[in-house]
């Protein structure tokens, strides 16, 4: 068997295959092996183990095959309360991190705002201007500086409001803000929602499946709507609405021969500053003094589709890439903030001279060397680290360097508001174009493909079999995170990619010149999709809501719980939602079924869980298809399919 052979169930990126190899060889442990060493525990990946009390832990597994009634806990929980208690945390902590993310963009963004901060201005005066209007603002007797502090005590205040509702709610459509009202689903402050979630779950609280889902839903519709939303807004106003910029990624990325700085985690305001030390002078200096040829900055998991998308930097990899950039022994240091980031770099980089850096005081690791982000300092902080960067790379022993030859090249930064002007042009600029081009049949659907990579499947291949599939049957691919990334190193960011495409389809992109899975961004711009969704609602012709559009959402192979309350906030926004890998709430039928089968009368949007990626792709199109007939939309379709087989059939005589 070749070595290729051996990994291949492991992983279908090139790049990670040989660094699997070479750290097997140097006796390096990775994730991959202790997946193999450790089965997941059955009954808590179905959902109905509760160790919410010291009676506990209660494991309820279905006892239906010996013919025994269902267990309950010791409390009398059943399977479904405890199913639903546990999917609900899940939501809690997964809305609670990208929420608390949003805060901290808050956070700095008025201090700057306020003059307090240097480093951080203003780019985008357009979308401070929208902000402002969202939020009722004065805007036309306001200065910049003043908007931009209004607008971010505004932000600041949405996460401990405790009455009303979110004010970003406004601007779903008409139809869906009803369907909240009617359902109690619309979150009245972002933090309130986390906390009663996490109090109903609390032993002896909610022991109502429903009525937790839908305190579940208000939660994650406040991250949704909220605290994401209020992240990738205001990061867009400081650091520059993304617009397509093509950029490089994986491990091919790192350089033999410069200082190699990797960022990694999800928040951009070190980063951010970490490209601008990079260019210092003096740090460059020093750097050529110790013998490298530059400084790399390379981005990892999120942060790197942050820094991709506003400044075209190559990404070193995706989540499950982590520890194998620094197996290349090329990795000076690798620099890290909040989610995403495995205990195990620090491990894997004793067995070389890289230097792990903690920035963030809620997120520290063992052995790690920590230099805290000060915001009121942020250049001198991101100097620090560069420069320790930079020292360290005196130390770097070049015959344990192994950089794999693998990198592709990839477009990225497609926010809504470019594709906006991609498909209207610059002086119409409006979802017309795509709307049209849905209801005439060239474009059959949207999909949302979004997530993480899991070690329990192959790493990026659901991902990149479940969108080749959709994308052959004329379904438009919006990505974020981790999947965009594996898409990348795929090829599929490049307009040629237009080869995998349905007739339709391609046409499309060979005509605007845009890859047909649009990379949009970082687990916060899930926040994007939504607006883009919203947009085509408003653009007409497609329904009054984001039910009733031709679209899907998927995430292949998720790991995180932030990827439950992106589900579950699309759920609630009318999406039907698939995941693969697993699906936490399978130990319970009555559980299972409500959220796949029992959400969609009163939401419009519903769960779904396929670990094949093929099938999940055939579920998906069934979907499109279904929305696309009750709009009365199907036939239009039938005539392209009939006008593509009759210019095959002539090109053929
Ligand atoms: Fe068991 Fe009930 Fe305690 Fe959960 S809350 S551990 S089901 S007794
Ligand atoms: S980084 S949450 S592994 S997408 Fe956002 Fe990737 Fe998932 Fe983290």
């Amino acid at each position: 068997m070749t070595k290729k052979k051996v990994h291949e169930h492991l992983t279908s990126c090139d790049a990670s295959r040989q660094m699997i190899e070479i750290a097997a060889q140097r006796g390096i442990e990775t994730v991959f092996d202790r997946a193999s060493a450790m089965r997941p525990c059955p009954i808590g990946a179905a959902g109905v183990c509760c160790k919410n009390c010291a009676m506990g832990p209660c494991r309820v597994v279905s006892a239906k095959e010996a013919g025994e009634p269902a267990k309950v806990g010791l409390c009398g929980a059943t399977q479904e309360t405890i199913a639903s208690r546990n999917f609900a945390r899940m939501v809690a902590a997964g809305a609670a991190a990208h929420s608390d993310h949003g805060r901290g963009v808050a956070e700095v963004f008025l201090l700057a705002a306020r003059g307090e901060i240097p480093g951080y201005g203003i780019k985008d005066e357009q979308k401070l201007l929208q902000l402002g209007l969202d939020f009722g603002l004065d805007v036309a007797n306001l200065s910049v500086q003043e908007l931009a502090v209004q607008v971010g005590e505004k932000c600041v205040s949405q996460f401990g409001q405790q009455e009303g509702e979110l004010v970003f709610l406004k601007r779903a459509p008409l139809k869906r803000q009803e369907l909240w009202r009617k359902h109690r689903l619309a979150p009245r402050g972002i933090d309130r929602e986390v906390v009663e979630l996490m109090h109903r779950t609390h032993t002896g609280v909610d022991q109502d499946y429903k009525n937790i889902t839908a305190q579940a839903a208000r939660c994650a519709l406040s991250d949704g709507w909220g605290g994401s939303l209020i992240a990738t807004e205001l990061q867009d106003v400081m650091f520059g609405t993304p617009v397509p910029v093509a950029g490089s990624i994986n491990l091919g990325v790192l350089k033999a021969d410069e200082v190699n700085v990797i960022v990694h985690g999800h928040e951009p305001l070190l980063s951010e500053m970490v490209v601008v030390a990079s260019q210092d002078p003096d740090l460059l200096d020093l750097a050529k003094k110790n013998g490298a040829a530059g400084i790399n900055v390379a981005g990892m998991c999120c942060t790197a589709n942050e820094i991709l998308m506003r400044h075209g930097l190559p990404i070193a990899g995706n989540f499950l890439q982590q520890e194998l950039a620094i197996a290349t022994g090329a990795v000076d240091a690798m620099v890290v903030d909040v989610q995403c980031i495995m205990q195990a770099v620090q491990k894997t980089a004793e067995n070389f001279h890289t230097l792990v850096v903690t920035t963030s005081p809620k997120a520290k690791m063992q052995g790690a060397t920590h230099i805290e982000f000060d915001e009121h300092d942020a250049i001198a902080t991101a100097k620090k680290i560069v420069r320790a960067a930079v020292e360290n790379f005196t130390r770097r022993d070049r015959k344990a360097v192994n950089i794999p030859d693998v990198r592709t090249d990839m477009v990225a930064g497609f926010s809504h508001e470019t594709i906006n002007y991609l498909l209207g042009g610059t002086f119409r600029s409006s979802y017309k174009p795509l709307n049209d081009n849905i209801i005439g049949g060239r474009i059959r659907g949207i999909a949302g493909v979004v997530g993480c990579n899991n070690a329990r499947t192959t790493d990026d291949e659901p991902h990149i079999l479940l969108i080749k599939e959709l994308i052959k049957n004329d379904v438009i691919v919006l990505t974020t995170g981790c999947v965009a990334m594996a898409c990348g190193k795929a090829g599929l960011l490049t307009p040629e990619a237009a080869k995998h495409c349905g007739a339709g389809l391609a046409e499309i992109c060979e005509t605007v010149g845009i890859p047909p899975v649009l990379h949009l961004g970082s687990c916060v711009d899930n926040s994007r999709i939504l607006m883009a969704a919203t947009a085509v609602v408003k653009e007409g012709g497609l329904g009054d809501d984001i039910n009733e559009l031709p679209a899907a959402g998927a995430a292949p192979g998720w790991m995180s719980e932030k990827a439950v309350s992106i589900g579950h906030y699309f759920v609630a926004s009318g999406v039907y939602t698939v995941f693969g890998t697993t699906f936490p709430t399978l130990g319970s039928q009555v559980y299972t079924d409500y959220l796949f089968n029992g959400l969609e009368e009163s939401w419009g949007g519903m769960w779904d869980f396929e670990p094949d990626p093929l099938k999940m792709a055939a579920k998906m199109i069934a979907h499109i298809d279904k929305k696309r007939a009750a709009l009365g939309i199907d036939k239009a379709r039938e005539r392209v399919l009939m006008d593509m087989a009759m210019r095959r059939e002539l090109e053929a005589t």
